[in-house]
């Protein structure tokens, strides 16, 4: 089973999570019903207007039932289904998000304060876990530059790190030692002022439901699924490289870079193909996860395997 937890977590703790994916999709909708009733304390998101923006993938959009009940969310356990299940304990306004380091304009900004409502877009973006399936998802959010423009980033600024909320009352998977808590991701400056990166707050026209990372979480398109960091309370521009969640609890397994490189095997299984949940057939994964016109320069003189 390819999950991102590895020898570390004892085997009492993994689900067959083959299993579970092929109970959904064979039942089809009838368990998508009752699997909307079971999780109907966490449907409070609220419809959310947005214009189309750019960088619509072709590609069909997962089914919502699927895109909000199949998650990574530790911080709500460590199975597909935890986050959907537990996520409800997460208060998410008022919520605030600390701003500090390399800019003009620091300070504790609420969230509403960081964009208006006019900048939201809706984008459908591929999303590809590292875990070697992907979605297709209609995000709603405002480009994490504006953001940063908004607050004055300085020339100091090389890279961008980001933390999520730590409190165990309400992220009671916390209380585990399956990461080093606060989740922390980052970014290289022209990676987050690269115009695909988007934070988010809503998906399929609606707010962002908790267990996909309400109220803001980043989505970096053309990168494995983890580099998108959910439900972030602090924003750091400083000159050095942030350490990241995942390469801190497994340096071997993930890096800094995270892009999607089909030539860099997981070193527990390969990253060739992929399976898009609700597909039987596997796909092929495409470099950058198909958004390599876009973003494959950032990269030049780069070693992409040395740095994965
Ligand atoms: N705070 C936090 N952010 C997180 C994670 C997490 O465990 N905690 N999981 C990551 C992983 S591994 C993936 S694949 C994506 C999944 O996002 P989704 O549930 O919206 O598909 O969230 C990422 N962001
Ligand atoms: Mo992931």
């Amino acid at each position: 089973m390819r999950q991102h937890l590895g020898p570390t977590l004892p085997s009492s703790e993994i689900t067959p999570q083959r299993l579970y994916l092929a109970r959904r999709e064979f039942l089809g909708a009838s368990v998508g019903a009752l699997a909307t009733a079971a999780f109907s304390a966490n449907a409070f998101a609220a419809s959310l207007a947005a214009k189309p923006g750019p960088f619509r993938a072709e590609d069909k959009p997962t089914a919502k039932e699927a895109v909000t009940t199949y998650n990574n969310f530790y911080e709500f356990g460590v199975e597909k289904d935890d986050p959907a299940k537990n996520a409800g304990t997460l208060r998410t306004s008022p919520w605030s998000i600390v701003v500090e380091g390399a800019c003009d304009r620091p300070g504790t900004y609420a969230l509403e304060d960081l964009y208006k409502p006019a900048e939201l877009e809706e984008r459908v973006y591929r999303h590809r876990c590292v875990e070697a399936w992907s979605m297709v998802v209609p995000w709603i959010g405002v480009p994490l530059a504006s953001v940063l423009q908004k607050v004055g980033a300085t020339s100091n600024a090389k890279y961008v790190a980001f933390e999520t909320l730590y409190d165990k009352e309400q992220m009671p998977g916390q209380s585990r030692r399956v990461l080093e808590w606060p989740y922390r991701e980052g970014l290289r400056i022209d990676e987050a002022m690269h115009p695909l990166t988007l934070l988010a707050v809503g998906l399929y026209g609606e707010t962002l439901p908790n267990q996909n990372g309400a109220p803001v979480r980043l989505v970096v398109p053309w990168k494995y699924g983890f580099k998108g960091i959910k439900s972030i309370v602090r924003i750091k521009l400083q000159d050095s490289q942030p350490r990241t969640a995942w390469n801190v609890s497994a340096p071997s397994e993930y890096g800094f870079y995270s892009n999607v490189n089909p030539d860099v095997d997981h070193p527990r299984w390969s990253q060739k193909t992929e399976r898009r949940i609700g597909e039987f057939r596997r796909r092929e994964t495409l470099p950058f996860n198909g958004y390599g016109e876009q973003v494959a320069e950032l990269y030049a003189g780069m070693d992409l395997r040395r740095n994965f």
